[in-house]
């Protein structure tokens, strides 16, 4: 395909409750939704996507404007200058740039969805998906209160959700766990998320989770501790599971040759995109260590996309992949993505299998940018 047209929507969308981590609280969801414009041999086809950076560095070094303006500065030109481009070798021309996975992934999704619709292939048929479902897991954040994070674990719990993740961090750990295994029982799937509160140091302190039974902890260390994730994971019973250091295929490979950890989140925007994730998927599976699909708090353009990812057989532990509602009373797609009887369906349309709703697009737009072959 020859790129024709690109345009970032930069979105506000407020959340149904404000979702605390240990990194800090939000009440609105920051992002920019990706639309391009491709002529291919099927004629001109338009592609979606969206970019999981978050409007501050506090997850990962990226954050929402420095992903727009390397789009719009580097990679936008990168991709306009191509005559024949495919899905496949946009990380090839994006290679020279250093690092903003997030960017890239954001662009990539947008131009895979677009071959996508080309060629009338859904995403899961692509990946040689052929569930029809996925279990669907929470995320539950950080509360002020036990009473009122049980009445949430409870509302999840209720509703059917197939696992919990818990947010923890120093001084909302041990509490907290056990307060929701004991009022919920050894048999929910349960596992707790620290985004990298702690150190080694807290290594006995850690280890008092292991007596709760716990599905595994996610990234209880700094992005760059990989060694000392290694060290902790000797320390612990509950099984190491990575997200924030898992950034590319390469600190998989270095994480399984560490024994870092037993168990890696796959998030496709941390990785620079849906092809890198199936590349660390597929060398996880190689060396016998489970996978999951993660979550940013996607609109439905990135739900519907990850849903269809976590079908892949080595995602063998339940994702982060909620209903809509879980975080937004309004989506930007006209199905919003529902989680009934504990799973998500894996979307069959072509591309993602979801339709951007303008209307509702244009309700959460602040700004609009346009990316031209012209004026980048
Ligand atoms: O660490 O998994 C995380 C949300 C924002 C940033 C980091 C994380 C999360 C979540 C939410 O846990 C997962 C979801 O989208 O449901
Ligand atoms: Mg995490």
């Amino acid at each position: 395909m020859k790129l024709t047209q690109m345009w970032l929507h930069q979105l506000e969308m407020p959340l149904v409750a404000p979702f605390t981590t240990s990194f800090g609280t939000s009440q609105t969801k920051h992002t920019y939704v990706v639309e391009l414009r491709a002529e291919t041999s099927a004629g001109p086809v338009t592609g979606w996507g969206e970019c999981v950076a978050m409007e501050a560095p506090l997850y990962s070094a990226e954050y929402l404007h420095g992903a727009a303006e390397v789009t719009r500065r580097w990679i936008a030109p990168a991709l306009f200058d191509q005559p024949h481009l495919s899905a496949e070798s946009v990380a090839h021309h994006l290679d020279h740039l250093i690092g903003h996975p997030m960017a890239k992934a954001a662009v990539e999704m947008a131009v895979l969805d677009a071959q996508l619709r080309a060629a009338q292939t859904s995403f899961a048929d692509y990946l040689g998906v052929t569930a029809s479902t996925v279990p669907s897991g929470v995320s539950v954040g950080i509360h002020d209160d036990v009473p009122s994070l049980l009445r949430a674990v409870g509302g999840y719990v209720e509703a059917g959700y197939a696992r919990i993740k818990l947010k923890i961090k120093p001084g909302a750990d041990t509490e907290p766990v056990a307060a929701v295994r004991a009022e919920f029982g050894d048999e929910l799937p349960f596992q707790v998320d620290a985004n990298a509160a702690y150190t080694l140091v807290d290594a006995n302190h850690l280890q008092r989770l292991d007596e709760h039974n716990l599905l595994l902890i996610e990234q209880p260390l700094g992005e760059d501790d990989l060694r000392q994730h290694a060290e902790l994971a000797s320390l612990m019973r509950t099984p190491m599971c990575l997200d924030e250091s898992i950034h590319s295929v390469k600190a998989a490979a270095d994480a399984i040759a560490l024994r870092a950890a037993s168990v890696v989140n796959i998030k496709p925007g941390r990785v620079g995109g849906y092809l890198q994730a199936r590349a660390i998927h597929d060398v996880c599976r190689a060396h016998g260590l489970a996978v999951w699909c993660g979550g940013m708090l996607e609109t439905g353009i990135g739900r519907a996309a990850n849903a269809a990812l976590a079908g892949l057989p080595g995602f063998t532990l339940t994702g982060d992949i909620s209903g809509a509602d879980r975080f937004y009373a309004e989506d930007i797609v006209t199905e919003p993505m529902r989680m009934h009887d504990g799973v998500v369906d894996v979307p069959t349309g072509p591309g993602f299998g979801v339709e951007v709703d303008r209307d509702l697009l244009a309700r959460f737009t602040t700004d609009v940018l346009t990316l031209t072959p012209e004026h980048t």
